[in-house]
């Protein structure tokens, strides 16, 4: 790991001594600190003010117990999470996971990504992430809902539209933010849409949200490719995960001419060189909550390959690859694996989902990379556009929702470009990503005080 520096050597060790057990959240934040040396070097009055320090503490951490009921009449227990991490530009906003891996350090990663993320899409949300260790594989949507009801019953005294406006992430799609805002709406009496993101399209929810952060992340890396004089049409693309991001990462990339080759959950991944049937990958995803090794038995074509193998889905020759499962998925093995196979372009659907040691293999091999706090804020953003249509009571049409997507993944690609380029780091969109998120946050808490 090269040196950070002086000034911010000290800082991070802050980090780790006031968050021991946190390694995702160590992570994250020493990537953000590796970015910002010419930063601190040129702009002495944020380190004067404590920013970067402020900045890595979160403004207030919520951890409540969520006991509820199963089928079977057993009373069941699990630990639920909000972590507010910053509010300079806006009320929090960020996703719920439910997830088994879910704990304290893992909110706390993806609380301080989110805080960047929302930066650079140039909306007035601030960052947070919450979420449960509940495992919803298996369960009934009985027992889901009384689930998120409990979880409600605690979390809802700590959002609103003006302070926290929480969203989905792993585990949490549609149904679960139904069962949520139903709870909400009955707590507090109030038909308070803009207290949730990703609504149902009946009830206050916006177009495109589904589809926003797979859409955005291929405009993002529609956008890479363009810069190189190319584009998806002809190429070969690998997503991991097969769940909301992958699903329409995949859509919006065949929809521009690639071939998507693979995907993958966690329990392996399916080959289909025909290019994947996205209809069916939905019925089986989303309608029957089945394993990925259901679909390769519906479709000839296609072969699963389970983990249990050793193998994984980069193993598998493409162009293009989008990581869009989980963190610190692609590891710098999986990296090599790529370059070898010739994949040029790397865009993060994910959180995260590139180790370091990965992403030093994709910058020494010419790799471009784009991570996902740039790449994958289409998701995001479209909330801040749902909140915006909730706002004014209105609803957009697809195509005008879409095209303010692609308009915003668009400007944040050329935002990194340019950061990177006048802060001397041309062509990385890491130190982009990081130096503009950065920046705006840090004018934002200045002008704000001491707070
Ligand atoms: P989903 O729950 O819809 O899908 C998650 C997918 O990733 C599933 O295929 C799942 O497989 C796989 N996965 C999850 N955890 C693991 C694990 N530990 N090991 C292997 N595979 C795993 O979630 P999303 O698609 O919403 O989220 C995917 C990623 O994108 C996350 O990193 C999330 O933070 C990020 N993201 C999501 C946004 C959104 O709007 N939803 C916005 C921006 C980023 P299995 O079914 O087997 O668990
Ligand atoms: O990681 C993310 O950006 C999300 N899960 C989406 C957050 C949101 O508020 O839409």
């Amino acid at each position: 790991m090269k040196h950070l520096d002086p000034t911010l050597q000290p800082v991070f060790e802050e980090i780790l001594a006031r968050n021991p057990g946190e390694a995702e959240f160590h992570q994250a934040t020493r990537e953000l600190l590796d970015s910002l040396g010419p930063v601190v070097a040129r702009h002495p009055e944020y380190t004067d003010a404590a920013i970067i320090r402020r900045v890595c503490e979160p403004e207030r951490q919520i951890i409540f117990r969520v006991p509820w009921v199963d089928d079977a009449g057993q009373v069941q227990l699990n630990r639920g999470f909000r972590v507010e991490f910053n509010s300079a530009l806006g009320p929090y906003k960020g996703g719920l996971r439910f997830h088994p891996s879910v704990y304290l350090g893992i909110i706390k990663f993806l609380g301080f990504e989110q805080i960047f993320k929302n930066a650079l899409t140039g909306m007035p949300i601030g960052g947070g992430k919450g979420g449960s260790d509940f495992d919803p594989k298996g369960r009934s949507d009985a027992e889901v809902m009384r689930f998120c009801q409990s979880f409600m019953t605690e979390l809802y005294r700590h959002i609103g539209e003006y302070t926290d406006v929480p969203a989905g992430d792993i585990g949490v799609g549609g149904r679960e933010i139904g069962y949520l805002f139903g709870q909400y709406k009955r707590i507090t009496n109030r038909y308070e849409s803009g207290v949730l993101t990703g609504k149902g399209i009946g009830w206050g929810g916006s177009l495109v949200r589904t589809e926003a952060t797979g859409y955005g992340t291929v405009f993002f890396a529609g956008e890479i490719l363009k810069a190189r004089g190319s584009s998806f049409d002809g190429k070969t693309v690998v997503v991991s995960g097969s769940g909301n991001v992958a699903t329409y990462a995949a859509e919006k990339a065949a929809a521009l001419g690639a071939t998507v080759i693979a995907c993958s959950d966690s329990s392996g991944y399916v080959v289909d060189e025909k290019g994947l049937d996205l209809d069916l990958l939905k019925e089986v995803k989303q309608v029957r909550r089945e394993r990925l090794s259901s679909y390769a038995e519906a479709r000839e074509s296609a072969r699963f390959v389970a983990t249990t193998t050793g193998g994984a889905v980069w193993d598998v020759p493409c162009d293009i690859a989008l990581p869009c499962a989980t963190q610190n998925e692609l590891d710098g093995d999986h990296a090599l694996a790529l370059v070898r196979n010739g994949c040029t372009v790397v865009a993060e659907g994910a959180n995260m989902p590139c180790t370091p040691e990965a992403v030093k293999v994709f910058a020494e091999a010419g790799v471009a990379f784009a991570p996902g706090k740039a790449a994958n804020a289409g998701g995001v953003a479209t909330s801040a556009l749902e909140m915006q249509q909730n706002a004014s009571r209105d609803s957009w049409s697809f195509a005008h929702t879409e095209a303010r997507l692609e308009e915003i993944m668009v400007g944040i690609h050329a935002r990194c470009l340019e950061t990177a380029d006048t802060y001397g780091a041309p062509g990385n969109y890491v130190a982009g990503a990081n130096i503009a998120g950065f920046i705006q946050v840090a004018d934002a808490m200045l002008a704000l005080g001491v707070i």
